[in-house]
């Protein structure tokens, strides 16, 4: 089967709730040695995108939403060993406390990043969904956390990386760990305007832009 294909079932499997499809492409991918993060990004990630527009539009209602999360973990099943399999040999880079904030029970993204950056050696803390600010930062400090990652889904829940960066700032600990913020609404320009280290759209962008701000963090002290 053409690659592209695999990837469009993917992302209709998602989109028609249907887990035979998902599943039957998902190890079409591995048998294929397609790359599973570019299956996950544009298969069933993609299909995401489409379900989250009908249901703003009143095309689709919340079972559909329900549907589309549980194919989507069908399919990842598969792909997450094949993901983990690609586990790349480089020495702990150091530790991720990973969280969704306060009010956001959206976790799809999130393991994925959790997943992409310990087979990319870090060592990831997941404290789940559902956050409240000061549970992060205790777990991040009680984890002596290099980064912290917040991932926010939804507009409703945004704030609540803002909230954590300024709590640090009062906290007078901002500087003690780099804040990376993600998630379906998130970009850059929020990014800049909440004070966070970094943007990332995927799960590899988490991995490159943590590397690199705890690789100039690294070399600053050493100045
Ligand atoms: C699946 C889904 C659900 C599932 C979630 C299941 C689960 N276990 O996560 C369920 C059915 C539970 C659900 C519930 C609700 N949902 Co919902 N949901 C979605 C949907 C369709 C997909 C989200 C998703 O998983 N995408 C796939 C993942 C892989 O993408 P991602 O999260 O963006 O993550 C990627 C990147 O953003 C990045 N990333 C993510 N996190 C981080 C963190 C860091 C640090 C970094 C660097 C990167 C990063 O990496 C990931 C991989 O590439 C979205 C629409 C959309 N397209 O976003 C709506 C959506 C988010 N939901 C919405 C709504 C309204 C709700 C409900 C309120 C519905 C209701 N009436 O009850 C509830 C809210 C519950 C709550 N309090 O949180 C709205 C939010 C609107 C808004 N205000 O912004 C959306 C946008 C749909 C819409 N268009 O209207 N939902």
């Amino acid at each position: 089967m053409e690659k592209s294909l695999i990837l469009d079932n993917l992302a209709n499997a998602v989109i028609t709730g249907k887990k035979d499809l998902a599943r039957d492409n998902a190890r079409a991918v591995i048998d294929n040695n397609i790359d599973p993060l570019e299956a996950l990004e544009q298969g069933i990630s993609k299909g995401m995108l489409t379900v989250g527009e009908k249901f703003e539009s009143g095309e689709s209602y919340l079972p559909e939403l329900i549907m589309a999360a549980d194919v989507f973990k069908v399919a990842m099943e598969i792909l997450k060993p094949a993901i983990e399999a690609n586990q790349t040999d480089i020495k702990k880079s150091g530790t991720l406390l990973l969280a969704t904030v306060k009010g956001d029970v959206h976790n799809l993204g999130k393991n994925i990043v959790a997943t992409v950056m310990e087979t990319h050696g870090f060592e990831v803390v997941d404290l789940g969904v559902d956050q409240p600010t000061l549970d992060i930062i205790d777990a991040a400090q009680a984890n002596q956390a290099d980064v912290i990652g917040l991932s926010a889904v939804m507009t409703t829940t945004m704030p609540y990386q803002k909230e954590l960066i300024d709590t640090l700032q009062e906290l007078k600990i901002r500087e003690q760990f780099i804040v990376l913020v993600g998630g379906g609404p998130i970009n850059q320009q929020w990014a800049d305007e909440i004070g966070a280290d970094g943007y990332g759209e995927t799960a590899m962008d988490a991995v490159n832009i943590a590397t690199q701000k705890i690789n100039a963090k690294k070399a600053a002290v050493a100045l």
